[in-house]
């Protein structure tokens, strides 16, 4: 992270430099933020097979269009800025990439987000763990308020000061989560939030309130005392353009900054999951797979369809 004075990034720095996160109270007009929120609700109204979620009672992902029991809208939407504009948009505002610059040292690049419509329920973690940056600790977050938080309504809590315990090291050399070492990452970190004494505090905030996040800073979701409260918000991730263009990633400029144009993340959907309601998804299954295309292109195989039948779906590769 990089050093900047207060008013580059417009809040107190040295706030930042000792928590690891800051709250940038009212920094989007209330409408702004409605009207990113009611076209991501549209995105996943009518392109519901496009967009993948996580539930967070039995933590299966699918895609929105066959989860079960979507009413109660307590899931993690995984990247609606892929699918909407209004969502990019507010990410990459001039005046907040301004301040995620400031602190990456660099322009920022969207890469991923989550959206919540209900508290996150997320177990405390830290950002990079999954979303790993290739130079350490060269990650942001910025979570923005999509209403007034009520404290039932399982609103996110952090530690103040977390950013400062010595990143994990796996077995693999990286600081990247493996899913059986995960255990041993939530020993450590409970070890060192003792011993530093570190207590979690709740983000109650307010419409438009953007907080800013440090990639090490531990957080999650407070437990929802009221399930008929919601608790809407998107946490958006950055990397820095440098480490990005290092690793050949596909950036695109937009406003204040880049954002990384992907596929959206795989599903390992049973193949009795497609049918004549819910087609097969052939050509990002293609793009995913150069080795499945390159098969069907040659006649070895006669679709990607057949091929994740027969092959891809036990291979472990998702849709
Ligand atoms: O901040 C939250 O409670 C949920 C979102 C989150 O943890 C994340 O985006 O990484
Ligand atoms: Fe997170």
């Amino acid at each position: 992270m990089n050093q900047l004075s207060d008013a580059e990034m417009g809040v107190g720095h040295s706030e930042f430099e000792r928590d690891g996160c800051a709250l940038l109270e009212g920094f989007f007009d209330p409408f702004r933020v409605d009207r990113a929120a009611s076209a991501a609700r549209r995105v996943l109204r009518e392109r519901p097979r496009e967009v993948v979620v996580d539930c967070l009672q039995s933590g299966q992902r699918t895609f929105w269009a066959q989860a079960a029991h979507p009413e109660t809208r307590h899931f993690k939407f995984n990247d609606l800025h892929l699918l909407c504009e209004a969502l990019r948009d507010l990410a990459l505002d001039p005046e907040l990439t301004a301040v995620l610059r400031a602190l990456l040292g660099d322009a920022p690049v969207l890469c991923s987000s989550v959206s919540f419509e209900k508290g996150s329920s997320q177990p405390k973690h830290i950002d990079s763990l999954c979303m790993t940056p290739r130079t350490p600790h060269s990650l942001v977050t910025a979570w923005i308020a999509y209403e007034d938080a009520h404290p039932d309504a399982g609103p996110p809590v952090y530690y103040p000061g977390s950013h400062k315990i010595p990143l994990y090291t796996f077995n693999d050399g990286s600081h990247h989560a493996s899913r059986d070492e995960i255990v041993d990452w939530f020993d450590y970190i409970d070890v060192q939030l003792r011993l530093r004494g570190l207590r979690a505090r709740k983000l109650v905030a307010r419409k438009g309130d953007v907080f800013i996040r440090h990639a090490d800073l531990v957080h999650g979701g407070s437990p929802i005392a009221d399930f008929g409260r919601t608790c809407g918000c998107a946490a958006l991730h950055y990397f820095s353009a440098g480490d990005c263009v290092e690793r050949g990633m596909d950036i695109e400029p937009l406003r204040g900054g880049y954002w990384f144009r992907r596929l959206r993340a795989p599903v390992a959907a049973d193949p009795s999951a497609f049918g004549p309601g819910f087609p097969f998804p052939e050509e990002s299954y293609l793009r995913r797979y150069p080795d499945v295309r390159e098969a069907v292109e040659t006649g070895m195989c006669p679709s990607g369809e057949s091929h994740y039948r027969m092959y891809g779906f036990d291979e472990g590769r998702g849709v």
